[in-house]
């Protein structure tokens, strides 16, 4: 899968936004997942799931960060995020379809924290983005 110069400059636009705030939003975003999406719990029974707890504070600053890291190699997300694919299959065994929910709600959080910033182009941009990590992440299942 390859990006557009406009879909890379989006990308890398929208990240320059987040990049200063990754646990306040990452820990935004896990929280609407497991409050819409309930049953998402049962991979984090280990983690203090309630509002603005560290556990969703770092965790959350994770999963944003490795879509920072995500965005600076985007002609090579494959090799790029190869560890965090053998971490979700192997390891986790994460259902893929968990990845739609919580692609979701990243995008909640950037459409109503960067308004301005988040326009069409900004959303379809990063909608092809976490779709393409997903699936990196759930490509070696089988
Ligand atoms: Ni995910 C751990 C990134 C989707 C469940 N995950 C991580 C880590 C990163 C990460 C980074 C930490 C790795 C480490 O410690 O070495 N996860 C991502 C990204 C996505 C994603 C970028 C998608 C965009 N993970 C999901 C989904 C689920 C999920 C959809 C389940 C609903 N991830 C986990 C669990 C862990 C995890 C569980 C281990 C957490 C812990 O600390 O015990």
């Amino acid at each position: 899968m390859t990006f557009s110069d406009v879909e890379k400059a989006a990308i890398v636009g929208i990240w320059g936004k987040v990049s200063g705030n990754v646990n306040t939003l990452g820990a935004e975003a896990l929280e609407r997942l497991f409050l819409s999406f309930p049953q998402t719990k049962t991979y984090f029974s280990h983690f203090n799931v309630s509002h603005g707890s560290t556990d969703l504070q770092s965790h959350g600053g994770k999963v944003l960060a490795a879509l920072g890291d995500a965005a600076k190699h985007l002609d090579n997300l494959d090799g790029a995020l190869s560890k965090l694919s053998d971490l979700h299959a192997y390891n986790l065994r994460v259902d893929p379809g968990n990845f739609k929910l919580l692609s979701h709600c990243i995008l909640v959080v950037l459409a109503s924290h960067f308004p301005a910033e988040f326009d069409a182009t900004a959303h379809a941009a990063w909608d092809k983005f976490i779709a393409v990590v997903s699936g990196v992440l759930t490509s070696k299942y089988r």
